[in-house]
This record gives C-alpha cells, structure tokens and sequence, in this order.
C-alpha cells in the first residue's frame, strides 16, 4: 500500500530563532542543568542569588517519530562560562542506537564533544560553513567557546529518541574549560 504524501516545506534559516518558522521552542536554563556542569557548588550559589539565565534554546520541525523522516532543529548557545566551563548543551546518545545525525554551523564558534557507550572520545570544531557528521553510538554534547552565540542546524532521524539519563550517570570523559582566555579539552576528574 502507498504511503500518505508529506507535504513538501522549507524553512528559513537564520535570524533570533535559527530557523523559521518552527514547530516547538525549548529552553534550557542554569536550573534544568544543574546536574550537568562538573562545579556543581558554582551552580548552586547562582541559583541561590536568584541567577539562572538561559544557556541555551532549540527551535524544531519534528516529524513523525518513525524511521523514514527527519527532524530539523536550531540550537542557539548563549555565551557564558559556570566558573572556568562553558556553556554547553546537556547532550545525549539517541535511544535509537543506529541513528546518526547531522549538524551545520550557521553562527559562532563551538565544540562537539563525543563520547561512545565504551568511553571513547572525539571532538570536532562546528563554525558556520562546516557540517560535522555525528555517528551512530556516539553522544552528543555542543559547547559554545565564543564570545556571541553559538548557532547550528541539527538533522536527524525523527525516530533518534533522546537519552539523557546515561550521561547523567556517567558524564562526559572530557570537560572543555577556559584556560588563559582559550578554551581546551581536558580529562574530566569526575567521570
Ligand atoms: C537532536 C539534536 C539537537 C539537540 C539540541 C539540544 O538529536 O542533537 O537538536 O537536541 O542541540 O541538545 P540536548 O542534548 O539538550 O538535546
Ligand atoms: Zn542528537
């Protein structure tokens, strides 16, 4: 039996949302990160004060969750550091373990950090003009290691599914910090 047509559509990418129009706008804030960043006291004395900005927020065109369409999503990255760390996306593995993704840079200038269920670690600049290939198995985190915001266009399978949980548990092998004004990625004490 033939399968009932999409409709065709195109966004525009750029301006305050990253791309427009979107379907579901999310916003991550210091709170909903609390269990993220490795200074943890840090966190808490903003949070205490009354500060919890917005780190980051995701703009997106989901699809259907099933396995032949893609999700479109724009992350837009505040710059900020929680003491020496920057800004970064919680990051997941998607629930779905062969579900690779793609991203582009679009504005700014970041960090993709990923980390294999065994523990292994890679890292690949995303700057605008440069689309990074994320591997099936292979989670995910984005850093923002500039001074504006760090914007990306993500395309993935809409049936990719997010684990959080397992990073949590675990955290990420590496931490990208600030040393002397220049951001580098070193071993994580924590993980
Ligand atoms: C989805 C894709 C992105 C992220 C977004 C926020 O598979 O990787 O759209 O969801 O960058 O990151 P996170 O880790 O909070 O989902
Ligand atoms: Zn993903």
């Amino acid at each position: 039996m033939l399968k009932p047509l999409i409709e065709p559509f195109s966004v525009v990418i750029g301006g305050p949302t990253g791309i427009k129009p979107y379907k579901v706008k999310l916003v991550r804030r210091l709170s909903d990160l609390q269990d993220f960043f490795y200074n943890k006291k840090i966190v808490e004395e903003k949070l205490s004060k009354g500060e919890n900005p917005t780190v980051y927020e995701v703009y997106e065109v989901p699809q259907k969750p099933v396995s032949r369409h893609l999700s479109l999503a724009a992350t837009i990255i505040f710059p900020g550091k929680v003491g020496d760390e920057y800004y970064f996306t919680k990051g997941h593995f998607h629930e779905k373990e062969d579900a690779s993704e793609v991203y582009i840079g679009l504005e700014g200038e970041g960090i993709i950090l990923m980390q294999s269920r065994s523990g292994e670690v890679r890292h690949l600049k995303i700057e605008p003009n440069v689309a990074v290939y994320i591997p099936p198995g292979f989670a995910h985190r984005t850093i923002n290691v500039g001074s504006s915001k760090l914007v990306f266009l993500a395309i993935y399978p809409s049936d990719a599914g997010h684990d959080y949980g397992s990073i949590v548990e675990t955290g990420f092998a590496k931490l990208v910090l600030e040393r002397e004004g220049r951001p580098v990625v070193v071993d994580n004490p924590t993980a």
